[in-house]
């Protein structure tokens, strides 16, 4: 591997996977993906890629085993990082919502004051809330969180929306939007000179295809 090569960590398979890899090939970057390989060095411009969970990449740009990562702002947000954002990608758009029960009536973000919430996004949903002067108790889970109030397990939950079809067939309704969301390009604090180069010219190709698709 060149040590001059930059080093850029995108999501291995879910729904990040697709544009990002499309993103990259429209930039004309040619590079083999799929199957079981977890790296691949491009033929074409100076960048290997790293398959990955989302849930790692922003540590991995943080510690600067990758140089970039594409993930999500939901991810990234969550937990503090000193990395730096340098894209709005606009794909994989979505948002954190809190929802209820259906059959419940909603009157104000007052109602969750002392409820419990089952959420994957505990920091998120807390800071908003407490933004808000609401204090409630975070019940964090790693997913199916819209199951959530049906089995008594917590009164609310706070999740990704994007069509609101689970919520809908779970028997709850979106209350409130806590945080909209979008891939992101992130990198590391310090990128040596050479690599700044590479990300710049990166960056120039992005612009480009993005101003063909407006
Ligand atoms: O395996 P790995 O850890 O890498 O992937 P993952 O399963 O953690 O994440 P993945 O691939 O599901 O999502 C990656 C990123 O896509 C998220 O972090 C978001 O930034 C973004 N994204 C966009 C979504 C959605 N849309 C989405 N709809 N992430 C999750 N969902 C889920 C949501 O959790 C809920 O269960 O889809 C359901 C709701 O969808 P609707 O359309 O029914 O509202
Ligand atoms: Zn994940």
């Amino acid at each position: 591997m060149s040590t001059n090569n930059i080093r850029i960590a995108v999501q291995k398979s879910g729904r990040l996977s697709d544009d990002s890899l499309k993103l990259f090939k429209e930039c004309g970057i040619k590079f083999e993906s799929g199957g079981s390989k977890l790296r691949s060095i491009s033929s074409n411009f100076p960048i290997e890629f790293l398959f990955l969970r989302d849930d790692d990449i922003p540590g991995y740009v943080e510690d600067g085993v990758a140089d970039l990562g594409v993930v999500g702002l939901n991810v990234l947000m969550e937990h503090t990082r000193k990395v730096e954002i340098v894209k709005e990608l606009g794909f994989s758009k979505c948002r954190l919502s809190l929802a209820i029960p259906r059959s419940e009536t909603y009157t104000d973000l007052s109602q969750f004051e002392g409820k419990s919430i089952a959420t994957s996004y505990p920091n998120l949903t807390n800071q908003f809330l407490q933004k808000n002067g609401v204090n409630a108790e975070m019940h964090e889970i790693s997913g199916s969180v819209e199951i959530a109030p049906s089995i008594g397990l917590a009164e609310g939950i706070c999740d990704i929306v994007s069509t609101g079809g689970t919520l809908l067939s779970n028997g709850l309704k979106e209350v409130a939007t806590v945080f909209q969301s979008q891939a992101v390009m992130i990198s590391n604090n310090a990128l040596s000179a050479e690599k700044q180069a590479i990300l710049n010219k990166l960056l120039f190709r992005i612009d480009s295809v993005q101003r063909g698709q407006n």
